[in-house]
């Protein structure tokens, strides 16, 4: 039997049902996608070298998607290696075979082939990202996809004036597939990489890099979304901003209860989702990332950097480093780690103790 008061609610409920569906329609729609497989020159750390790319692009083109969107990406290969493109971190339900990866769900694509890969992104939104699988050619062929929420629906926290992808990779200054053939003949671990990377580039603090700097311009009072994504082949990375905190809203496209560090630690194939809040002196901030080992094992020890920027602040002006933890620092991995906790809210439900 309804009672009055329940009545009420239902009334409500099909009003706000009704109010729903005239504002925002859930309309999925199809996002089509050229990426063109290109063997491309490209210099770094003052070398050159032929590295393979998509659209010609290092790191390649961000796939923006809805949260219930089909997407299609014919996927052409110019270059000389069969290959296959992974959807990192895609949950394919019902669309399993266009995973990617390399003799487990399809044939590679040959030389002059094409392969439209075509799925449906349901129940999930926030940032992943997608990347060659076989061999080793996922060191250059990789990029961002960003998943938004379903139309009308806006993310558990405060909206963010910008969004940047920040791809962390790794560099050779040799070709990556010679490395790993190397390596694997002489039963060794492979070379280690001649540098870390923001977005593609090490930052001015290697040789012949000042041109190879990804900069980040903002304004004061704003705040920035982060999408940051570990592209690279081995290393777990620490990432901060020098005099910035940054807020942990989503991992692996899954939202976060939030909270504030200094410094990210995030595995190879992890993203991470952070505010950051333009709250400081105006002036240049470097962004850095460098590697957590905690083994005795050879690591490229290096940091990459990036530089935050205030509008309006010249480029002469010297930008300052950000503390990142010891490269052994095992308290801090485990600790950042313990951090980490589902949002857990009626909307975002998780099954986890709060
Ligand atoms: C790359 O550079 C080499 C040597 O300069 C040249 O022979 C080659 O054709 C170039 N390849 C591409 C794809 O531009
Ligand atoms: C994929 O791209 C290739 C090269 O541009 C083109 O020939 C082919 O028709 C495209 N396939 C689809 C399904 O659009
Ligand atoms: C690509 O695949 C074709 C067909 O299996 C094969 O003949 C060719 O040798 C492969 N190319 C490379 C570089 O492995
Ligand atoms: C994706 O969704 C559309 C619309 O619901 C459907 O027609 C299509 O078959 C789906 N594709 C896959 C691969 O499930
Ligand atoms: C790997 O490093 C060794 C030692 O520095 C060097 O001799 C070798 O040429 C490197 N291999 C490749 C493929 O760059
Ligand atoms: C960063 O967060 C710490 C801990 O919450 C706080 O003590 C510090 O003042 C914050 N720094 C900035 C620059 O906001
Ligand atoms: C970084 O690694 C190099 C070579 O493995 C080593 O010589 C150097 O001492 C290391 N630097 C730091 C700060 O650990
Ligand atoms: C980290 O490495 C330094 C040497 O680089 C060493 O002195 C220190 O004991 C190490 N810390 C831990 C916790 O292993
Ligand atoms: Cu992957």
């Amino acid at each position: 039997m309804a009672s009055g008061g329940s009545f009420l609610s239902w009334l409500i409920f099909v009003f706000v049902g009704i109010l729903g569906f005239i504002s925002f329609p859930a309309e999925a729609a199809v996002k089509k996608y050229q990426f063109d497989i290109q063997v491309k020159n490209v210099s770094r750390l003052c070398h050159a070298k032929p590295i393979v790319t998509v659209n010609g692009r290092f790191p390649g083109p961000t796939i923006y998607v809805r949260e219930d969107d089909r997407v299609m990406i014919n996927v052409t290969n110019y270059a000389q290696y069969n290959m296959s493109i992974h959807w990192h971190g895609l949950k394919q339900y019902r669309n399993g075979w266009a995973d990617g990866p390399a003799y487990i769900t399809q044939c590679p694509i040959q030389t002059r082939s094409s392969y439209t890969y075509d799925f449906n992104v349901t129940g999930q939104r926030g940032t992943l990202w997608w990347h060659a699988h076989i061999l080793w050619l996922r060191a250059t062929v990789y990029g961002a996809i960003v998943i938004m929420p379903k139309q009308g629906t806006l993310y558990p926290f405060p909206q963010p004036k910008m969004e940047v992808p920040i791809l962390l990779g790794e560099w050779w200054n040799s070709d990556v597939e010679e490395v790993e053939k190397q390596g694997t003949q002489m039963g060794l671990p492979p070379n280690m990489s001649d540098a870390h990377t923001i977005n593609g580039k090490p930052g001015p603090l290697f040789p012949c890099s000042d041109k190879h700097t990804f900069t980040m311009e903002v304004e004061s009072g704003k705040t920035y979304l982060l999408r940051i994504i570990n592209a690279a082949l081995n290393d777990e990375l620490f990432f901060g901003i020098a005099g910035h905190n940054m807020t942990v809203v989503e991992v692996d496209a899954v939202y976060t209860k939030p909270f504030t560090t200094q410094t990210i630690l995030i595995a190879p194939g992890q993203t991470t989702n952070v505010l950051v809040q333009a709250n400081q002196v105006p002036g240049r901030y470097f962004m850095a990332t460098r590697a957590f080992m905690d083994a005795p094992l050879p690591i490229d020890n290096r940091t990459a950097t990036a530089i935050l920027q205030y509008k309006g602040i010249p480029n002469t002006v010297l930008p300052s480093l950000p503390q990142l933890p010891a490269y052994n620092d095992t308290k801090f991995a485990l600790g950042y780690s313990q951090k980490l906790r589902s949002l857990n809210t009626p909307l975002f439900p998780a099954n986890v103790p709060s």
